[in-house]
């Protein structure tokens, strides 16, 4: 039977139970020189002793992240990072990391020393407008003087005081000022799909992969955007779903079910009613399900030997039956009508694609941000390779992946134009 599409999120939950689920949360970095006061900043921020804050340069050796409730701004992930001018043996590959680091966040908060303004600080600066980051710079220890800082180029800045808590108010309205819309408002899963006070049906596989005692992220943010739209929610087993179908005295409006069991659903389902998958609703909400879904056509045309990347947003423990470690090698077996290499890679580091790479497959993403997602999908593009997703790939597996699109008709159009243009 069908383990869950993420393990991860089966084993955790949501952001160990508490809260915003992590890839829904804004994601800000605080970056500057070693002892600028980067870590009292965060401490500051979150009204706790999070990082360990000393006067000797070079505390903070690894980026270190933390979920907490900015108000009014709401829930965010601030990532302590170490300083951008470390140096000795291990330096250049902090410095490395930080700035790996700053791949896929949503705004940084360049910390100085009093407005310190000098190479390190300009570099730093050249990468955040290279990546069009958004940023502020704050001028910390302000309570040790008012020596007046630097012009900085025209840039944003900001006087506060780790120490004595000062400025804290104006630099999470500046967050909220300068945050780009998408990471502070997720547009809902739903979002178009529902007529007002429509009826979901959702269909979740209850096996021994499944969670104990509740259910996965993107099924409760369904069931959420579903109230939130006044719509009606119908929350079925796949055993129970065609008894339940029946039950009723009108079709649902749209039903969504666990790629894994995309088949029997369609196989239940009226051919007229909409149909898709939790896994292509995360991959409309966390990248984009047009590029996603040209991607999958590729994997229609593996041959026996080709190399394949499986990448996921975190490092979880494999399952007996992994996706990404069994049944997705198993589906391109199928798919290639012989053995295919498979490439795993798991975490948050960015990771170099091996030379011949076909296709990349990549997890839905629940732990990781849209922008997180988007810069993955552009890595992915400027090496010249189409990514598609789990879900998408299991659905084609099943034979039923344009009626799980049908909904989308840009993602449809894009995968029947990308099966046209590939060479047979
Ligand atoms: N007076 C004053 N001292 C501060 C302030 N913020 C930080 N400090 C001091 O500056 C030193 C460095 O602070 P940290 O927060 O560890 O600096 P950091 O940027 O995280 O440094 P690294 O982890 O080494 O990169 C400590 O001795 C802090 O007590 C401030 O607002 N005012
Ligand atoms: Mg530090």
């Amino acid at each position: 039977m069908a383990a869950p599409e993420c393990p991860r999120d089966a084993r955790r939950g949501v952001e160990e139970g508490r809260g915003a689920p992590r890839g829904l949360r804004p994601h800000i970095a605080l970056v500057g020189r070693r002892n600028a006061g980067k870590s009292a900043l965060l401490n500051a921020l979150a009204g706790q002793a999070v990082s360990i804050v000393s006067e000797t340069p070079g505390t903070t050796t690894d980026p270190v992240a933390k979920t907490m409730e900015l108000a009014p701004l709401g829930p965010v992930v601030l990532l302590d990072t170490a300083g951008i001018d470390d140096e000795g043996d291990l330096g250049p590959l902090r410095v490395e990391r930080t700035l790996t680091a700053l791949r896929g966040v949503d705004a940084v908060l360049l910390v100085t020393d009093r407005g310190l303004w000098e190479a390190p600080e300009r570099e730093v600066a050249a990468v955040l407008d290279a990546r069009s980051i958004p940023y502020v710079v704050l001028c910390n220890k302000a309570d040790l003087g008012d020596e007046e800082p630097p012009a900085m180029e025209g840039r944003r800045r900001l006087s506060v005081s780790a120490r004595a808590g000062t400025g804290m108010a104006a630099v999470v309205a500046e967050l909220a000022r300068i945050l780009p819309d998408a990471a502070l408002r997720q547009p809902p899963l739903l979002e178009g799909l529902l007529p007002a006070g429509g009826l979901v049906a959702l269909v979740v596989p209850l096996d021994s992969g499944a969670p104990k005692g509740r259910l996965i992220q993107p099924q409760v943010q369904t069931i959420r955007d579903c109230l939130d739209a006044r719509g009606i929610c119908l929350v079925t087993t796949p055993e129970e779903y065609p008894g339940a179908l029946q039950r009723l005295n009108a079709a649902p409006d749209l039903v969504v079910c666990d790629s894994q069991v995309v088949r029997e659903t369609v196989a239940a389902t009226p051919p007229r009613v909409p149909l898709t998958t939790f896994s292509i609703l995360m991959a409309r909400l966390k990248g984009d399900l047009t590029t996603l879904a040209a991607g999958a056509a590729a994997l229609e045309r593996l041959a026996p030997g080709e190399t394949v990347v499986i990448q996921e947003g975190c490092s979880h423990h494999p399952q007996a039956d992994d996706i990404g470690r069994v049944k997705l090698p198993r589906l391109l077996r199928a798919l290639a009508g012989g053995d295919v290499h498979v490439v795993m890679a798991a975490g948050t580091e960015f990771f170099a694609y091996p030379a011949g790479t076909k296709a990349v497959i990549h997890c839905g993403g629940c732990v990781i941000t849209r922008r997180q997602m988007l810069e993955r999908m552009a890595a992915a593009r400027a090496a010249d390779l189409p990514m598609t997703n789990y879900g998408l790939a299991l659905s084609l597996g099943q034979g039923v992946l344009e009626r799980a699109l049908a909904p989308f008709p840009e993602a449809l159009a894009a995968y029947r134009a990308m099966r046209e243009a590939l060479p047979t």
